[in-house]
């Protein structure tokens, strides 16, 4: 029987289409900048985002350290949120490696962080304080369910940042999801912004990769930077040749992928004890609810379940979640699961929370 997989859109596995692709993919040394296919991904991606360049790297986690590393010195100072993803599920990459002092702010339900913080939180030039030299945002939010943040708002952000001579780094991990939510071009979400990283192998489906794209200079010294973190790939064409495929084929259906988390989000909410977080529904492909399977809110006699204990049970039934902690559970929805198998899942979620 298959397995739902739902913990996140990075579990999908290349198509047979993607796998063709990248077998026929010609190929040269990348860390001599020779091979075309690395040359040609970076390139659509550059140009789908509407900035100079592009750089081929390992990760989201790999293009975010670079983007820090290439933005900043040790001691220097990044403003960002308290839920975004290079706070929270990074490996404190940016203390770590790039000596950088975190200033967190919070982050509104939204994913905004509010604009009046941003400019409270810039220092003045004072030898007591690092200097501030990075604003990072992200767009969609991972930890605030998916939310898109609109281009007003990215736009008075980047003004801030830029009066007091910041530079600004978008998480776009999931920003495809975002500009197809929101009926834009994803190069709308990326005015402003002095780099921007996007995942090829989330929503978009492909096994490996993300792109970090800047202006040619900022791209030149991240280059660099990719090394030192041990990031130069030799042959790599052979995997952002499946980049290419999900550039091609993958983006506009994401939009399936929004209509299949919405049908879930609902079917959620008619379970007790289930209640989704996002209270208008999910705006891409993220899910999160809130598990209170207490005495008072399951059928009389069932017994108390916790988020944990949920997942246990959906993993028994051949449907995987992700439990954030005792009554918090993310589901993802992707390329690999059809609409039928989310009505399948949430059957397994009813009779999950009863324990039948
Ligand atoms: N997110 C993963 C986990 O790390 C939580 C997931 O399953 O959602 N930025 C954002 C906004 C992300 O959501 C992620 C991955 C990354 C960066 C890092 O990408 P990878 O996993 O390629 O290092």
């Amino acid at each position: 029987m298959k397995v739902i997989d739902l913990r996140s859109d990075t579990v999908t596995g290349p198509t047979k289409g993607m796998r063709s692709a990248m077998a026929l993919a010609p190929v040269g040394d990348d860390v001599y900048g020779e091979d075309p296919t690395v040359n040609r991904l970076q390139g659509m991606m550059a140009e789908l985002l509407g900035m100079e360049a592009g750089l081929f790297v390992a990760s989201g986690t790999m293009a975010n350290i670079v983007a820090v590393l290439t933005h900043t010195g040790r001691g220097d100072e990044m403003i960002l949120g308290d839920r975004s993803h290079i706070f929270l599920y990074e490996g404190g990459a940016a203390a770590g490696l790039a000596g950088v002092h975190p200033h967190l702010l919070k982050n509104e339900p939204d994913g905004t962080i509010a604009l009046a913080a941003i400019e409270g939180a810039i220092r003045a030039d004072n030898v007591h304080f690092p200097r501030s030299r990075l604003l990072c945002l992200e767009n969609t939010h991972n930890r605030c369910g998916g939310e898109i943040l609109g281009l007003d708002y990215l736009t008075a952000a980047c003004a801030i940042a830029h009066r007091h001579g910041l530079a600004v780094h978008l998480d776009g991990a999931r920003l495809f999801n975002a500009a197809v939510a929101a009926g834009i071009v994803p190069s709308d979400l990326t005015q402003g912004v002095d780099s921007v990283m996007v995942c090829l192998s989330k929503g978009l489906g492909a096994p490996v990769g993300s792109v970090l794209c800047g202006s040619r200079p900022f791209i030149d010294e991240a280059r660099r930077m990719r090394k030192v973190v041990g990031g130069g790939m030799r042959q790599a064409g052979i995997i952002a040749a499946a980049g290419i495929y999900a550039l091609e084929q993958h983006i506009d259906r994401l939009a399936e992928d929004h209509e299949n988390a919405r049908r879930l989000a609902s079917g959620i909410d008619t379970i007790p004890g289930l209640t989704c977080s996002q209270p208008d529904g999910p705006a891409t492909n993220l899910v999160y609810f809130s598990v209170d399977c207490s005495a008072a809110n399951v059928a009389a006699g069932d017994p108390p379940v916790d988020a944990i204990i949920l997942s246990e049970r959906l993993r028994a039934r051949n449907v995987l979640a992700s439990p954030l902690g005792p009554d918090l559970i993310r589901m993802v929805t992707h390329l690999d699961v059809t609409q039928a198998e989310i009505d399948v899942a949430l059957f397994a979620l009813r009779s999950a929370v009863h324990g039948t």
